[in-house]
């Protein structure tokens, strides 16, 4: 009953289920190959219905039996599903079917992982379980009864029985199928509680394969952190007498918000000093918080469909943001934040992935958990909260939380609730969920006597399906700096909602520099025309942190533009403004090192492409090279002293004070590798003591081509850790020369640790790949056959980590025409391939184009 053709899904198609669930009692046999699922689910007609037909999705069930209020039924095949004549008054469905959760490697619905069993059922993978509405607009209150021999048996809500070879667990919160969840195998439990506001007290348990235990301290205090964080600044508390984590290890996500039951990937969760990176902790904290908080803007609070996805994902992902920026530095993490947004993003919504954080229509849902729908999502919520201020957004979260508890709810209902919350009408700020692509802002400046004038130009590109634009609202962080470096006008934010619009300061002594954009305050795209000598000069004195970096940021690409395109680089003005920057011992190292980092190739690909120069990557790396080399030879001098100042001498924290200092101490490195003949590097390697120092050591080690003792000796020492040889074989190909990059590739797919069917094992190299341009994009087509290759191999086996693989293709278009016509041989080739799955064939065909 598998979907065969692909169908389109709109979102104007939406009817009320025509049945709502009261109750759902299931009954689980364990068996890895056949496995019995018994469900009893109590149905009664929804009076909102539009029509009476019952249907129930179920995908690769094999029917064992079935009834309706106790009488033996013969349901209907159909597509997706099945069909039954059932009474106009409530009623019993009981039903039986067996599945085989060993066979499943697509890793959705019941799988196995490592030898235990585990769940993914977000957005449809429940009907791979059991006949059901699988559609997050009914929600029941769920009985699971699992039977097994496995030690540790669980699933959502409370445990509220247990006996020789069974367990019962009770969620009295009406959720989705979506949020099921069942786990069980050999596991052990980290364990600790949480004492919440009203005094309620919650077990918590983090469980992993024995082995990792010494992994999981960190999780638990970022759970503990995030509980707290979520009644302290949101008043939401915990609703359940248990919370529980469990790490697996085969999971093609981060995580997932399953009500109680949260499931991580291992690589989310899992960590320690020796074998993780600050970044790996940083991420930890991150996921933790962002799964916790689901619980309130995801759970209680549902989606009505998937079109309205975006309301619990962009969202929730400002609300972790929100908590990181609490938890570590403010300004640094909306560096990291917007850095992102750009590089994954704004990526997507220039290429023909684009699409709004509302789509219209869908084939595959599974392809809509992108960066438009999470990150491009929270920047709207961030601005929606700049718009209607601090006090504003508090009524309007008090009231959503008031309004829709226990509901499925609809974008339209997120907005509703801003109107009636704050007065303000809302009708244009709409468009940012409805109109996709990034809006470029042209600003031009005025002066006059004491009188200065911004004018802002919006326009955005058209994107697939949606050619022309009307005005956003943009709301438009200003301040002024006078010419001796002092503020003369504080942030303030300009409410543009016009294409073109003028905004006039009075009163001035003199032609201020104006700081634009200050913290990001929109996903847009600016465009100035302005000097070397104005960005170092904004560099040295915004007081706003994100455009000091910000203006480092285009001073670096208007040097590195010049290398590539054979101008003059006014590499002198951009060296001497960052060294006063790396010398700035008062300036948190964290900030030093993102002001250090020079823009990715991806990033000057789509700079250039933008500016209407064919981007080459053999000739971006080329430069980036060149920059990277004399700026080590014109920094030499200092680097030795900034090393040194650097060291962290206390025993390994995660903190942002110490993940600072070893940032700016490995960017200081990477500079000191190329002068030194690798020296510090090889020394840091072999004292490093934590897996920050040590890594960042071996990546030196690879640039300077002097890695090969380290890398055995690496391989030795963490065989049987996966999360760290995902480190090892993502490394090799990341720091590979661009000619050896492919060959790297296909050497360490031979590798007996590599398999395909461990999607962090795939896309640590793979994903390493894709994001190697010069070594990816190699003239001879290389690159693109070996993905290809890859991604027809592994699309049988895991259809949803294949179709993400290919947005490596997305960004295609800007290239020359040679590599276009042998990405596109290679697209078709995909295309080609009898059986592709839905997921792959909607993504190569989106890319593909028309
Ligand atoms: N809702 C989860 C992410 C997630 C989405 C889909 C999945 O399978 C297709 C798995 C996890 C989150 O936002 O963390
Ligand atoms: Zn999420």
């Amino acid at each position: 009953m598998k979907d065969a053709s692909p169908q389109t899904i709109y979102l104007t198609d939406y009817t009320p289920p025509t049945y709502l669930v009261d109750q759902v009692d299931l009954t689980f046999r364990l068996s890895p190959n056949a496995t019995r699922v018994i469900s009893r689910i109590a149905f009664r007609p929804n009076p909102d219905a539009v029509s009476k037909r019952f249907f129930l999705h179920g995908e690769e069930l094999t029917p064992i039996s079935s009834s309706i209020d106790g009488a033996p039924v013969t349901p209907r095949e159909v597509e997706g599903g099945i069909e039954v004549d059932v009474p106009d008054a409530p009623f019993v469905w009981e039903a039986e079917v067996e599945i085989a959760p060993a066979a499943n490697t697509a890793l959705e619905g019941l799988y196995m992982s490592n030898g235990m069993y585990c769940t993914q059922c977000e957005a449809e993978g429940f009907r791979k379980i059991t006949w059901y509405p699988d559609r997050p607009d009914v929600m029941a209150p769920f009985k699971v009864r699992i039977e097994g021999d496995e030690p540790v048996m669980l699933s959502n809500g409370n445990p509220t029985g247990s006996g020789d070879g069974w367990t019962e667990w009770t969620d009295p919160w009406p959720k989705p199928a979506y949020l099921f969840a069942l786990v069980a195998g050999d596991l052990v439990a980290r364990e600790d509680s949480f004492t919440t506001m009203s005094g309620k007290h919650v077990d918590l348990k983090l469980w992993v394969r024995p082995g990792d235990e010494g992994k999981t301290a960190f999780g638990m205090e970022a759970l503990k952190k995030s509980m707290k964080w979520d009644e302290d600044v949101y008043g939401r508390e915990y609703d359940l007498d248990i919370f529980q984590i469990v790490a697996v290890s085969d999971f093609n996500m981060g995580a997932m918000e399953n009500k109680g039951l949260n499931i991580f990937n291992t690589s989310a969760v899992l960590c320690s000093p020796e074998t993780s990176t600050d970044a790996n902790f940083e991420r930890i904290e991150a996921i933790i918080a962002h799964e916790y908080f689901h619980n309130w803007t995801g759970n209680r609070i549902t989606c009505r469909d998937w079109f309205q996805l975006s309301l619990k994902e962009g969202l929730t992902v400002f609300r972790d943001q929100s908590f990181s920026a609490d938890m570590r530095s403010p300004s640094v993490c909306r560096i990291s934040d917007v850095l992102s947004l750009r590089g994954r993003q704004f990526r997507e919504d220039n290429g023909p992935l684009a699409h709004q954080v509302q789509p219209d229509s869908f084939v595959e849902i599974n392809n809509f958990y992108t960066s438009t729908i999470y990150e491009k999502g929270a920047e709207v919520i961030r601005m929606l909260k700049t718009l209607v201020g601090d006090e504003g957004y508090k009524k309007a979260l008090d009231l959503y939380f008031d309004r829709h508890d226990g509901q499925a709810c609809t974008i339209d209902d997120w907005l509703t609730v801003f109107q009636d919350a704050t007065g303000r009408d809302l009708g244009q700020f709409k468009r940012w969920y409805k109109q996709a692509g990034t809006p470029r802002l042209r600003v031009s400046e005025d002066w006059n006597d004491g009188t200065y004038q911004l004018t802002f130009t919006q326009t955005t590109p058209p994107t697939p399906g949606q050619e022309v634009k009307e005005p956003f609202v943009i709301p438009i962080a200003v301040g002024l700096i006078g010419p001796n470096g002092d503020e003369v006008v504080g942030t303030q934010v300009l409410e543009m909602t016009e294409g073109t619009q003028t905004f006039t300061f009075e009163g001035l002594a003199a032609k201020p520099v104006p700081s634009i954009l200050r913290g990001f305050s929109a996903p847009v795209i600016l465009e100035r025309e302005t000097s070397a000598q104005e960005r170092a000069f904004l560099l040295a004195n915004d007081t706003d942190e994100f455009n000091r970096w910000e203006a480092g940021r285009s001073l670096a690409k208007e040097v590195l533009t010049a290398l590539i395109t054979g101008k003059e680089a006014p590499q002198a003005i951009y060296f001497d403004a960052l060294a006063s920057v790396l010398r700035e011992d008062h300036t948190d190292p964290d900030f030093r090192a993102l002001a250090l980092a020079i823009p990715s190739a991806d990033d000057m690909a789509q700079t250039l492409f933008d500016s209407g120069v064919t981007p080459d990557p053999d000739v971006i790396h080329d430069a980036t090279e060149t920059l990277k080399q004399s700026r080590a030879e014109y920094f030499q001098d200092m680097l030795p002293r900034l090393l040194s100042e650097m060291t962290v001498t206390e025993p390994f924290a995660p903190t942002h004070e110490q993940a600072g200092k070893r940032a700016l101490g490995h960017g200081i490195l990477q500079m000191l590798t190329r002068l030194d003949g690798s020296k510090a590097a090889q020394a840091l390697f072999d004292r490093a003591d934590n897996m920050t120092l040590s890594l960042g050591a071996l990546a030196c080690l690879l640039n300077a081509g002097k890695a090969d003792a380290a890398l055995a000796t690496f391989r030795d020492k963490w065989q049987d850790d996966a999360l760290v040889m995902d480190k090892w074989f993502m490394l090799q190909v990341a720091h590979a020369d661009p000619d050896k990059a492919a060959e790297t590739v296909t050497r360490l797919t031979q590798d007996p640790a590599f398999t395909m069917k461990n999607p962090n094992r795939f896309r640590s190299v793979f994903g390493a790949f894709a994001g190697h341009p010069a070594g990816f994009h190699q003239k001879d087509g290389s690159g693109y056959r070996l993905l290809a290759d890859w991604l027809i191999k592994l699309d049988p086996i895991n259809p949803q980590i294949t179709a993400r693989m290919s947005g490596a293709f997305e960004t295609w278009k800007r290239y020359d025409g040679d590599r276009q016509s042998l990405i596109a041989d290679q697209l078709d080739r995909i295309l080609a391939t009898p059986g592709l799955s839905r997921d792959t064939t909607e993504m190569i065909s989106r890319i593909r184009g028309a």
